[in-house]
């Protein structure tokens, strides 16, 4: 009965293709598709008179302009997408038997939403958040979506505590400050009051907070789920996608700039990698746990506030997603996407997380109020790329065209169709999992352990980015009024680890713990930045040059371009700059446009003609590259200029005074960062 509906790489762009339209050099016309004379003036009474009534080409404009806007998302309301294709190394069958994971032939398309989660529409990216790491698979079974984070534990235990949650992050309702921030009270009071928190909180004041890039960060699926195979055997798993570029992230002070000078920074960056052929790449990695091994571990499978320790239950790497086409249209895909947890395909089922379990509720039910109805299943973005029967009707928006007079199940007047298929032919059916229990409103004793991993991440922390931590938490409770929250915190994060708390105390005037922290006996290396992928590709240089650039610096660029590294260059103004040789060089970005915040690093290379302005400028560039451990190159020119200000001879500082300058600083791009480096 099921037919088979062969599904490759391009089935949703063929889908999405009839959707799209051409404008261009077309007539102008109503939505009636009657033809306009004229678009600028109303209809009036008199040159100098009076609107009339009739005007129906202005009412059409105005009124449909009046209803562009639907409510934004109450929670990732800033996001942006790209779409994909999935392909799998080796069959999964042993677990699931879901079928876009049984064949490595087969590619799948995808679509995936990366977004913020507290702020507004127009809010600024490099804020301190979670992300949203949100992917939509469309296989031959129908929609599965993977509703993941950049953070692998959530703040709460429970989904009826959601709206709290949420309530005490977003801007406080009565003055609605501050914008996309959780520097404020409200939030830092839920904190200290809900103190399963501890764990993501730990996660939020690290770098994996504020990433480098979307293409550049981890994604996990948070919750334990399921995977079944065709023999019904069960096995528990998390999900997890890890970036082929690394996880890197940007230093604090970088991002707050950078939130000024460029708010669309991350959709930028992801746009422009994805136009440039650079495409984002993430493997997909599972961790599995056999049922008989439910309760072997010192944390509940169940509990979203716990990781499964990578050292334990190692991350297996069976597939690549690879984002290689932008959105046509901003509100028609990206806006208008609904993503699931609930979304799933036969071989892949639910835990018995609390959080997940509410999540399966919320997400249709927000969409109803965003699209405005229950047909947004149609919308091009949203639809499956197999076919959907049913006898679900009507409805706002409703584009399907349902042919005959059944439109219920059981009928004889269809043959009783469209029907319910069995199992083996493709029906979905729930993992049988057995249940029993009082109907009760608490929490299991097995959620009660707040603090252990909240150290076990503190340990397994390098130590800039433990500083880093101290220092986000000195900033976020800096910003804190009351002077109670500050302290309920301090004395909360003493449970996570003393040496943390006294610094954060001692930065915000809180009274410091009294004890030190236990010898450790356990961390998690691979839950530390500093053991990450480190490659010099799409890593971005501004190369600071002026007229008469000495001719080594075209060899030098082609070097970095030939690592995959990106140099743009950056002058007083867009005039091409030319060499001492007579060589050109366009010009992308002026010291008016640009900031050092924008690039990975800094060249200054200048010249002998450039004026004490330029000079200027440039050493901005690289004090703020300096600042923020950035690796800066210098030739020419700029090495005398770096040496005046003491910005040379340091980690992560490379001048033209070395024979082997393009290799060397090839290699200090390649680190990212200099730690090491000293910064008053
Ligand atoms: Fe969500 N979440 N969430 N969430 N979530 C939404 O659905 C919710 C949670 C996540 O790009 C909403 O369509 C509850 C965890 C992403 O369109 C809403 C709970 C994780 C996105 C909702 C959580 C997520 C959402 C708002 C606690 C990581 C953006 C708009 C039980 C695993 C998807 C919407 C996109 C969006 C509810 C917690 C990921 C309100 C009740 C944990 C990536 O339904």
């Amino acid at each position: 009965m099921t037919k088979k509906h062969p599904v490759n790489e391009k089935s949703k762009q063929e889908q999405l293709e009839q959707f799209k339209t051409d404008d261009r050099n077309q007539a102008l016309t109503t939505n009636q598709g009657l033809k306009l004379s004229e678009d600028e003036f109303s209809l009036k009474a008199g040159e100098r008179g009076p609107t009339l009534m009739e005007d129906f080409h202005f009412r059409e404009k105005m009124t449909h302009f009046d209803h562009e806007r639907i409510p934004e998302r109450i929670v990732h309301a800033r996001g942006f997408a790209a779409h994909g294709e999935f392909e799998l190394y080796d069959s999964l069958s042993e677990y699931t038997k879901a079928k876009f994971l049984q064949n490595p032939s087969v590619k799948t398309p995808v679509f995936v939403r990366f977004s913020t989660v507290a702020g507004s529409k127009g809010s600024a990216e490099t804020v301190r958040d979670a992300r949203g790491f949100a992917t939509k698979f469309y296989t031959e079974e129908g929609n599965y979506d993977l509703v993941g984070n950049n953070i692998p534990v959530f703040f709460i235990q429970d989904a009826i505590k959601f709206p709290d949650l949420i309530h005490a992050v977003k801007p406080e309702p009565h003055n609605e400050m501050p914008q996309a921030a959780s520097a404020h009270d409200t939030f830092w009071d839920f904190v200290a009051n809900n103190q399963e928190s501890a764990h993501m909180v730990m996660w939020s004041m690290s770098d994996r907070a504020i990433p480098r890039s979307l293409r550049m960060m981890e994604g996990f699926g948070v919750h334990t789920f399921r995977l079944v195979n065709a023999e019904g055997k069960a096995h528990f798993v998390k999900f997890h996608w890890k970036p082929v570029l690394g996880t890197h992230s940007l230093v604090w002070d970088e991002a707050q700039t950078i939130s000024g000078k460029d708010p669309d920074f991350h959709r930028r960056d992801l746009w422009e990698s994805i136009e440039n052929g650079d495409y984002p790449e993430y493997e997909l990695g599972i961790q599995i746990i056999d049922e008989e091994d439910e309760f072997k571990f010192d944390f509940d499978i169940l509990d979203p506030t716990k990781l499964w320790p990578e050292e334990d239950i190692p991350v297996k790497l069976v597939g690549k997603m690879t984002l290689n086409r932008n959105v046509d249209n901003v509100f028609a895909e990206t806006e208008q996407v609904a993503f699931h947890p609930g979304h799933v395909v036969p071989g892949i089922d639910f835990s018995n997380d609390p959080l997940l379990q509410g999540r399966l509720f919320s997400y249709t039910d927000t969409q109803l109020i965003r699209l405005g109805g229950p047909n947004f299943h149609e919308l091009p973005i949203n639809r499956p790329v197999c076919p959907f029967h049913n006898n679900q009707r009507d409805g706002y928006g409703r584009q399907t065209i349902n042919k005959g007079p059944v439109s219920y199940h059981r009928n004889s007047l269809a043959a009783n169709t469209p029907a319910p298929v069995p199992e083996s032919e493709g029906g979905y059916a729930h993992y049988q999992e057995k249940v029993e229990g009082r109907k009760v409103r608490s929490r299991s004793e097995s959620f009660k352990d707040h603090f252990s991993q909240a150290t076990l991440f503190w340990n397994s922390m390098s130590a800039p980015e433990k500083e880093h931590i101290i220092s986000a938490f000195s900033f976020e409770l800096g910003k804190v009024k009351s002077k109670s929250v500050q302290q309920q915190v301090v004395d909360m994060f003493a449970n996570v680890s003393t040496v943390l708390a006294k610094q954060v105390a001692q930065a915000i005037g809180a009274t410091p713990p009294s004890g030190e922290d236990a010898p450790v006996t356990k961390s998690s290396p691979a839950l530390s930045q500093e053991q990450t992928i480190k490659k010099p590709n799409t890593r971005k240089v501004a190369v600071i040059v002026a007229n008469d650039f000495s001719s080594d610096l075209p060899q030098v660029l082609n070097s970095l371009k030939q690592q995959g590294i990106q140099p743009e260059i950056v002058s007083t103004t867009l005039q091409n700059v030319k060499g001492t040789d007579g060589s050109e060089l366009e010009v992308q970005h002026t010291f008016l446009t640009s900031d050092s915040v924008l690039f990975d690093a800094v060249y200054v290379v200048g010249s002998s003609s450039a004026d004490e302005k330029f000079r200027k400028e440039a050493l901005t560039f690289a004090q703020e590259a300096f600042k923020h451990f950035k690796p800066i190159g210098a030739t020419d020119e700029g090495v005398k200029w770096l040496q005046a200000a003491g910005l040379d001879s340091s980690p992560g500082v490379v001048t033209g005074e070395t024979t082997r300058f393009t290799d060397e600083f090839i290699e200090a791009i390649s680190a990212h960062r200099h730690w090491n480096r000293h910064v008053i």
